[in-house]
């Protein structure tokens, strides 16, 4: 099983023009813990749209790779995305599920990946290009180089461990956390 933010931080080194996306709760933290960027759009609720709001990224931006980071909660709640996603074929959009298997933020009740259900068999069923488990450290520059490989969409579901880490806290301000990913992608064209 993999450490959460060391997954997160691996995954998001030299990130270039990646677009990123969270979902709400600990994958939040995460890709705040991995350090500030202005191309991360964090979402503080809208639980199961963060794959909708990436998949919107990604065809109105589709030169740019984007990545949706989000917990196993999240991604269930908002799972018939996955299916619109699969009929779009993004190129560039990514899924990258960090299942815990715990809805961590409220509490850490078990959610239904610990029950068994296979987020990767899904993916495959909704026609994404790529979707795969990883569960091993060694996996991160693979699972880097995928983000960036134009050949999507692609499903990413990482094993971390059911830690309850720290909150690493960003800005909760909806209209800057928009405006300042706006102008971000605006000047770095
Ligand atoms: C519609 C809706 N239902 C419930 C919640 C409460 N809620 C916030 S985060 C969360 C759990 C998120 O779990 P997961 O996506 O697996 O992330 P984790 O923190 O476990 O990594 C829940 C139930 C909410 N914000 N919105």
């Amino acid at each position: 099983m993999l450490e959460r933010r060391q997954f997160v931080t691996r995954l998001l080194a030299n990130r270039e023009d990646l677009l990123v996306v969270t979902g709400l709760g600990s994958p939040t933290y995460d890709v705040a813990a991995s350090g500030e960027h202005p191309l991360n759009f964090y979402l503080w609720g809208a639980m199961g749209g963060a794959a909708m709001v990436g998949l919107g990224l990604a065809l109105a931006q589709p030169n740019r790779p984007v990545a949706v980071i989000t917990g196993d909660g999240e991604a269930l709640m908002g799972l018939g995305s996955l299916a619109t996603i699969g009929v779009k074929q993004p190129k560039n959009l990514s899924i990258v599920v960090l299942d815990n298997g715990h809805y961590g933020e409220t509490g850490m009740q078990p959610s239904h990946t610990k029950a068994g259900v296979d987020l990767v068999a899904v993916a495959t069923a909704c026609l994404f290009q790529h979707a795969a488990l990883v569960a091993d450290l060694k996996r991160v520059d693979d699972t880097r180089a995928l983000l960036h490989s134009g050949r999507g969409p692609n499903f990413i579901q990482a094993t971390v461990k059911a830690d309850d880490l720290p909150r690493v806290l960003p800005n909760r301000d909806g209209h800057a956390i928009k405006d300042r990913f706006m102008q971000a992608l605006r000047t770095e064209r």
